[in-house]
């Protein structure tokens, strides 16, 4: 009944601790999954369907495609700044005015889903090559205090996962898989189309 239709996937829980090993793992091939979630997730829409909302009063599906890689980029810068400089003071950016840019309103949501994919790609590449006394690394974020890098990946595999599930919960409401294309170039398969992937994605991100 009261289903929070901003939580998708729950809110935020930030590690209280040090992750382990394969936690780390686990989340880092959370984030390196978000781009092709994204991309599953809005194919087939048409501009109309772009210009929903996914709920009353939120962005719309097209403000999320683009949201996410305006997001991803200063996480990405954040990481680097925390890897190369001891404790730096990030600088947080107005999300929602953001997204009210004209970019947003004026750029084909393909050039963000590239944008997405290529960021993630130079971002996996760093991930992956951190050290345990790396991801102990800090940062401070002025709203939420000092961060380890285990939080800031935490908190970024979770927000790929938060927006993707704002397109495909909207998408289940709305009756709308039956119109996307990879259904009639597929159309004896089940969906999700995930699903022929499993094997390679985190069970926590679907
Ligand atoms: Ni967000």
């Amino acid at each position: 009944m009261s289903e929070d239709l901003r939580y998708p996937v729950g809110k935020f829980n930030r590690p209280a601790t040090a992750l382990t090993a394969d936690e780390r793992r686990e989340l880092v091939n959370q984030i390196a999954a978000t781009p092709a979630r994204m991309r599953e997730a809005v194919a087939g829409l048409n501009e109309s369907q772009l210009d929903t909302p996914y709920r009353d009063g939120g962005w719309t599906v097209r403000q999320v495609v683009h949201h996410v890689p305006d997001s991803h980029m200063n996480a990405y810068t954040r990481v680097k700044l925390a890897l190369t400089e001891e404790q730096p003071t990030i600088k947080p950016y107005d999300e929602a005015a953001w997204a009210k840019l004209n970019d947003v309103r004026d750029t084909p949501i393909e050039t963000s889903l590239v944008l997405l994919e290529t960021l993630h790609s130079r971002w996996d590449t760093i991930l992956r090559a951190m050290t345990d006394a790396d991801f102990e690394r800090t940062l401070v974020h002025p709203d939420m205090g000092v961060m380890t890098l285990d939080a800031v990946i935490a908190m970024y595999a979770w927000h790929g996962r938060h927006h993707v599930g704002h397109i495909t919960s909207l998408r289940a409401r709305s009756g709308w898989w039956r119109f996307a294309r990879w259904r009639t170039a597929t159309s004896t398969r089940s969906w999700p189309p995930s699903m022929k992937r499993s094997a390679t994605t985190p069970s926590a991100s679907r």
